[in-house]
């Protein structure tokens, strides 16, 4: 089996490369895949080291499997010529997500979907992958009918120059590079990616329209605020749901505990709930402070944390193909 990695010097790319290692994916060869300014670079997997190539050394290596996270231009670019010479990609960019050709997946939810002749797959959105992990055993059982969310996102989330902002602000080097409009120490900026017409962000909208897809729902209404706070270790949502029908409070927390993937944090009475701190490399989604919403019928309340990185980008890609090399669907 051999597994191309595009992006395999960035943020994300890099997790990629620890999560194939750590879940000990099936390859029999890895090829690392970046820009020309990377070409010749070695990356170390395994205690081997693997030489990183151009796009067009790796796609005539014709890999089985090219997990791409590298941007949306380099993958409408070059997710078909890889899809072309028999390669089954699976994209972290949002280039393919809409796409109604395109299935959008996260095997908790919806794995099922995929076929041995989806060549081109999206990896979610970060923010929405672990809320839709969540959403999903509940949504089966009582319905939902609309979701409020509020998200406190990670600054890993934007990339490694976000990262050094943070850091740099928080030594008082409040004059280095700059990753966001305003500080992000002591800060909360609430705006992630560019606006949108509506008045919502391009980060607020993949939240909208990426639930429903994931979910096979077009019925369930969303809305979404999402915000960047200065932390590292994930993502965090406060999420509001209306149901259909009736639920029970104990019974919503023993669906969640007992969901592949889900981590119930729950024990206010020891102050026990997640946070970034804790959840950080790791790849479940952890759920707590889950209660019932007094103002309104069949409503609920709970908080969500994930690594954004892990669960929320490159765990959630590896168990794509993970799924795919299990199910013979390549
Ligand atoms: C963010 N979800 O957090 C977006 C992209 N990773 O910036």
């Amino acid at each position: 089996m051999k597994i191309a990695v595009v992006g395999a010097t960035g943020l994300v790319g890099t997790v990629m490369l620890k999560v194939l290692e750590e879940r000990n994916f099936p390859l029999t060869e890895l090829i690392p895949v970046a820009s020309e300014k990377s070409v010749g670079k070695e990356i170390t997997f395994k205690g081997k080291k693997f030489a990183v190539v151009n796009m067009d050394t790796a796609i005539g290596m014709r890999p089985d499997i090219a997990l791409f996270s590298a941007g949306g231009s380099t993958s409408l670019e070059n997710a078909p010529r890889f899809a072309e010479a028999g390669t089954t990609v699976i994209d972290n960019s949002s280039a393919w997500r809409m796409d109604p050709s395109k299935k959008l997946v996260v095997p908790e939810v919806n794995a099922h979907e995929l076929s041995i002749d989806d060549k081109i797959i999206a990896n979610p959105n970060c923010s929405t992958i672990q809320m839709v992990v969540a959403l999903k055993p509940l949504h089966d059982k009582y319905r939902i009918k609309r979701v409020v969310v509020s998200t406190y996102q990670s600054v890993t989330g934007t990339g490694v120059k976000a990262v050094e902002q943070m850091m740099n602000e928080r030594k008082g080097i409040m004059d280095g590079p700059m990753a966001y409009a305003y500080p992000i120490d002591l800060n909360v900026i609430p705006q992630i990616d560019v606006f949108t017409e509506n008045g919502y962000t391009k980060e607020e909208m993949k939240m909208i329209l990426e639930t429903r897809k994931i979910m096979g729902d077009d019925s369930i209404k969303v809305t979404a605020t999402t915000v960047r706070i200065p932390v590292m270790g994930g993502h965090s949502e406060s999420v509001n749901i209306e149901f259909e029908s009736e639920f029970d409070v104990a019974e919503v927390r023993d669906i969640l505990s007992r969901t592949p993937g889900i981590i119930v944090v729950d024990d206010i009475a020891n102050l026990k709930y997640p946070m970034p701190i804790d959840a950080h490399e790791k790849d479940e989604v952890f759920v707590g402070r889950i209660r019932r919403d007094e103002s309104l019928p069949n409503t609920l309340n709970m908080w969500i944390v994930a690594d954004n990185l892990r669960k929320g980008a490159a765990t959630n890609a590896v168990q794509i193909a993970e799924y795919l090399v299990r199910n013979e669907l390549i």
